[in-house]
């Protein structure tokens, strides 16, 4: 039997909690899935659009000439974009957020022309993060990635993937996974968090690098008792972590119910790329020494590339990941991440990153926005949650300081960021945090 409402009744339950008008918005709206190929450059703009926010969710969004008025009238709150741009809030899907201490001793090394493995084989890079992060209390790490997250979100990032891996050991391991947890109780942005376990080997295990991995492959039944990550990944490397142990680790991590990432073909050609392909990992990120067919088999397993130019252009690598073979051949999802780690690249600024794609990569400026917005949120299994405008996911959206995407990667280094609304919330105001997380409007 069908109950009628009273009109009064109809308009409570439609009323809007925030109205944004005239925004020039791009959507990233349409299809199911990650955004493959040439399908990266369609942003999916609206001229003069609207966006209409219930209990954090959108539930309309559109030409402003199509609002239904009774609707519009409902709004507590209407919001003026003056006609700038409007993207989906950017998805972070790879970050070393959680550690202590900076690594700034090694820049002296690197230009005197020492390598990041060779770095990192002395006993540095890496390793020197672990004493750091060992030592540190969970007070002190949230402290320090609360600081980083908030520069993330005042340069748009709304949701991040933070990994640990400076642990190596049991106890260190789960401080670093529950503080990325508990960061999710304390700030805006959320922190969807990755086991990297094998990251390094630690001193010492030297030479018994099976025994670590079985000793990593125990931590997940607490793990996942806790709650404390939803993806697993592994440090696949020349002199780091090999293919068949990192086929074996994997593998163990997916029997317990965890998706698999892998640093795949960064500096090493490896195979990495093809193991991921193997696996059907969520996604295979960095890439730039990977075979012409390892990224074919991504392609083909449906895999995300997660592609990480600040960190070739940091090391000063001779090759930067081959974005237009993934776009244009292999029919790939590229999504675009920081990389934000103490080491390989020092910085929290996904717009940074975007400028770097334009210029190291070829990448034009929609195929990026897509790439730190609806792809990356599949990378880290938030694609039907958040990167993309469209009723049903969350309010998390950017107003640029600009109506032209393209203006972004080109004037690189500023923060092009107005406001952000975090689950229908203004949380930054004019670039900055708004101390007490900001009211609607
Ligand atoms: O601390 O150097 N590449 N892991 C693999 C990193 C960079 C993070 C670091
Ligand atoms: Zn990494």
């Amino acid at each position: 039997m069908r109950i009628l409402c009273p009109i009064s009744e109809v308009k409570k339950l439609e009323a809007l909690d925030l109205l944004i008008v005239h925004g020039r918005l791009a959507t990233l709206a349409r299809g199911k899935g990650p955004r493959r190929g040439p399908a990266m450059n369609d942003v999916g703009y609206i001229e003069d659009g609207a966006v209409g926010v219930r209990n954090g969710r959108i539930v309309f969004v559109g030409a402003a000439a199509d609002l239904d008025l009774n609707l519009r009238q409902t709004a507590a709150k209407t919001w003026d974009a003056g006609g700038r741009l409007i993207t989906p809030g950017l998805v972070d899907p790879h970050t070393h957020l959680v550690h202590a201490g900076s690594r700034e001793n090694e820049l002296a090394l690197k230009l005197s022309g020492r390598s990041y493995l060779e770095i990192l084989a002395a006993g540095g890079g890496i390793l020197s993060t672990v004493n750091a992060t060992r030592a540190a209390s969970e007070e002190d790490l949230t402290l320090q990635a609360s600081v980083s997250l908030r520069r993330m979100l005042e340069h748009g990032t709304t949701t991040v993937e933070a990994k640990s891996g400076y642990g190596l050991n049991r106890a260190a391991e789960l401080k670093q996974l529950r503080v990325a947890k508990r960061l999710n109780q304390v700030q805006a942005v959320e922190v969807v968090s990755t086991f990297l376990g094998p990251h390094a080997l630690p001193p010492e295990y030297t030479g018994r690098a099976d025994e670590f991995l079985d000793e990593m492959i125990q931590l997940l039944d607490d793990i996942q008792a806790e709650g404390l990550a939803e993806f697993a990944d592994i440090f696949c490397e020349e002199g780091v972590f090999s293919v068949a142990q990192s086929r074996r680790f994997l593998t163990a991590c997916q029997e317990k119910g965890l998706g698999v990432k892998i640093h795949a073909d960064e500096i090493e050609p490896l195979g990495g790329a093809e193991l991921a392909a193997e696996l059907g990992a969520v996604s295979a990120d960095h890439l730039p020494a990977a075979s012409t067919s390892g990224l074919d088999a991504l392609a083909q397993a449906g895999v995300v590339a997660v592609l990480l130019p600040g960190t070739s252009w940091n090391l000063r690598a001779k090759q930067h990941a081959r974005a237009r073979h993934l776009i244009d051949e292999a029919h790939m999802a590229v999504a675009l991440a920081t990389d934000y780690n103490p080491g390989s690249c020092p910085t929290e600024s996904l717009q940074l990153i975007m400028a770097f794609a334009a210029n190291l990569l070829n990448m034009t400026p929609e195929e990026i926005l897509t790439a730190v917005t609806l792809n990356a949120a599949y990378a880290i299994g938030r694609g039907e949650q958040v990167g993309s405008l469209e009723v049903g996911k969350q309010a998390d959206l950017c107003v640029w300081n600009t109506r032209e995407l393209a203006y972004i990667p080109y004037h690189f280094g500023v923060n092009h960021m107005g406001t952000v609304f975090k689950k229908g919330v203004e949380v930054v105001r004019d670039g900055r945090l708004l101390e007490r997380g900001g009211e609607v409007g």
